[in-house]
C-alpha cells in the first residue's frame, strides 16, 4: 500500500464510522493494537511493490469482533485513549492474519505408524491400499470409534494447529464412508468448531475410498455417494464436497457424478487431484467451478490454464509430498504463470500426512517447492481463506473482515517459513478476542 492510499484508506473509515465519539467519553473502538509492524496480506500488497501488504509501525483496532481500522499508527485519527476502550502496546512484534489450513483430514480413528514402518521397507503407499490396507484401515477404526473417542483423539491435533496461529481450519470426513459413519465424523469437526476458538469448515468426502462392503463395485459405491447427498446437504453438516480421484480411488467419470450431485444440493466441490499420477483432476474441478483442486503433483498444464480460467485455488500439500517422499513436484512455474492463487495446508490425516504443524509446512513449501516466504503466507492466510470460501471475511487484515490475528515474536515475516520447529506465536485473537493457552481469555 503506497502513503497516500493508505492515508485515503484510513481517512475513508474514519468518516464511515463517524467522528461523533471523538473526544466524548464513548470511544468507537474495543480494542486498539499499537506498536506493532502489519504483515496485512491484502491482495495487491506485493503487486504494489509492497512485501507482505506490509505496514510499519502500524496500527489495528477491533470494533464487535471485526477489524474496524488498519493503518499506520501516525495517521490514527486521534489519542489511542480516545479512540478505543482497551489499548494494547505489541511492543515491535508482526501482526499476521490469523492462519487458515484449508485442508486436513484432522478426525479419525487410530493411526498408521505400522504402515509408515511398511513403506520403509520397501513397499509403497499404493501397494498398501490396494492390499486393504490403507485408507481401508483407517476407515475400520474410525467406524469402530464413539463420537466422542473421535472427538478426544481431534482435540490434541487441532491444539497443535491453533497454537501455531490457526484460527481457521478445513476439517474432511472420508473415513466412515457410511453415510452414518460420514455424519458422525461431520459432527465431531463441528463440535470442534463450536467449542474451541477456532472456525472450522466441514467437507463431506464421501468418495475418499471404496469401502471393503462394496469391494470391487466401485459404481455401486459412487451410486450411493449420490443418492446421499441429498441427506448430507439436508443434514447442514458439510460446507462443501470432495473426493480422491486417482487410480487406487476413483475415476474423474465417477467424481463427475460426485460433482453433479452435490452441484445439485447447492454444495461447492473440491478434489485430491493429480497427487499420484495425472487423473485430468485439475480440469474436473474447474469444470464444475470448483474452489480448490489438492495436491497436483503430475497435473499437466492443460489443467492449471483451466483452474486459472475459473479461479479456484491450487492447494499445494508439501506435508505429503515429503512424507510419501515424493519426487515429481508441482508444476509450480505454470501455477505462477497463469496466476492461479496458491495455498498451503497441513493435509493433517493418518496416511500420509501425519502433520499438525503448519509453520513446518510454510517451511517446507519453500524448501521442497521452491515457494517464497511470502507466497506461503499468501497461502496459509488469503489464499487460504480463498480455498474456502471465505476471501470476503477472513485471510487479510483489512476493515470490515472478521479479527482474527496473531502477534509474533518475529523481527521480519519471513521467518515464520525460515525456522524449522520453533513457534513464536505470542497471542492469538480470534474475533476480537484474545485467546490465550487454547481458551478466550478476555472478551473483546
Ligand atoms: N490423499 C491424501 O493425502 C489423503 N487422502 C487422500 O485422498 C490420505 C489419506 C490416508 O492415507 O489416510
Ligand atoms: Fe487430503
Amino acid at each position: 500500500m503506497s502513503q497516500k492510499n493508505r492515508k485515503g484508506k484510513a481517512s475513508e473509515l474514519y468518516r464511515q464510522l463517524g467522528r461523533r465519539s471523538l473526544g466524548g467519553s464513548v470511544q468507537m473502538w474495543d480494542d486498539l493494537w499499537t506498536g506493532a509492524h502489519l504483515a496485512t496480506m491484502a491482495a495487491g500488497g506485493a503487486a504494489n511493490g509492497v512485501p507482505y501488504g506490509a505496514v510499519e509501525d502500524g496500527a489495528l483496532a477491533v470494533a464487535g469482533g471485526r477489524l474496524a481500522w488498519v493503518g499506520a499508527a501516525a495517521d490514527l485519527p486521534g489519542a489511542p485513549e480516545t479512540l478505543a476502550r482497551r489499548v494494547h502496546d505489541a511492543a515491535g512484534a508482526w501482526i499476521t492474519p490469523g492462519l487458515v489450513d484449508c485442508h486436513t483430514h484432522l478426525v479419525y480413528g487410530g493411526d498408521r505408524a505400522r504402515e509408515f514402518e511398511l513403506r520403509l521397507t520397501g513397499a509403497s503407499y499404493e501397494q498398501i491400499a490396494r492390499a486393504g490396507g490403507g485408507i481401508r484401515y483407517t476407515v475400520e477404526q474410525t467406524r469402530k470409534a464413539s463420537e466422542e473417542a473421535l472427538y478426544a483423539s481431534a482435540l490434541p491435533r487441532l491444539r497443535d494447529l491453533l497454537a501455531e496461529g490457526v484460527t481457521t481450519v478445513e476439517i474432511k470426513s472420508g473415513y466412515g464412508l457410511t453415510l452414518e459413519d460420514e455424519l458422525k465424523m461431520l459432527r465431531v469437526a463441528r463440535r470442534l468448531g463450536a467449542e474451541e476458538p477456532v472456525t472450522v469448515k466441514t467437507t463431506y468426502l464421501g468418495a475418499h475410498a471404496i469401502p471393503p462392503e462394496f469391494d470391487r463395485r466401485p459404481e455401486e459405491y459412487i451410486d450411493t455417494v449420490v443418492a446421499q447427498m441429498a441427506e448430507v446437504a439436508a443434514s447442514g453438516l458439510a460446507d462443501a464436497v470432495d473426493g480422491f480421484c486417482e487410480r487406487i480411488a476413483f475415476y474423474p467419470e465417477q467424481m463427475a457424478r460426485v460433482f453433479e450431485a452435490a452441484t445439485a444440493a447447492g454444495l461447492p466441490v473440491k478434489l485430491h487431484a493429480d497427487q499420484l499420477s495425472d487423473s485430468k483432476g485439475a480440469s474436473l474441478v474447474a469444470r464444475y467451478g470448483g474452489l480448490s483442486a489438492d495436491h497436483l503433483e503430475y497435473s499437466c498444464e492443460e489443467g492449471i490454464r483451466a483452474m486459472a480460467l475459473k479461479g479456484a485455488v491450487a492447494v499445494l500439500l508439501p506435508g505429503a509430498f515429503y512424507f510419501l517422499r515424493e519426487t515429481r513436484l508441482p508444476p509450480i512455474e505454470a501455477i505462477r504463470r497463469h496466476g492461479v492463487p496458491i495455498a498451503i495446508a497441513t493435509d493433517c490425516n493418518p496416511g500420509s500426512s501425519p502433520c499438525t504443524s503448519i509453520l513446518l509446512m510454510l517451511n517446507m513449501g519453500c524448501t521442497l517447492f521452491r515457494l517464497t516466504p511470502e507466497e506461503v503466507l499468501a497461502g496459509v492466510t488469503r489464499n487460504g481463506a480463498r480455498a474456502l470460501g471465505l476471501e470476503e471475511t477472513h485471510g487479510t487484515l483489512e476493515p470490515g473482515k472478521v479479527a482474527d490475528f496473531v502477534i509474533w515474536n518475529i523481527a521480519y515475516p519471513a521467518e515464520l517459513a525460515y525456522r524449522i520447529g520453533h513457534n513464536p506465536c505470542r497471542l492469538v485473537v480470534k474475533e476480537g478476542q484474545v485467546v490465550k493457552d487454547g481458551r478466550v481469555v478476555r472478551g473483546g
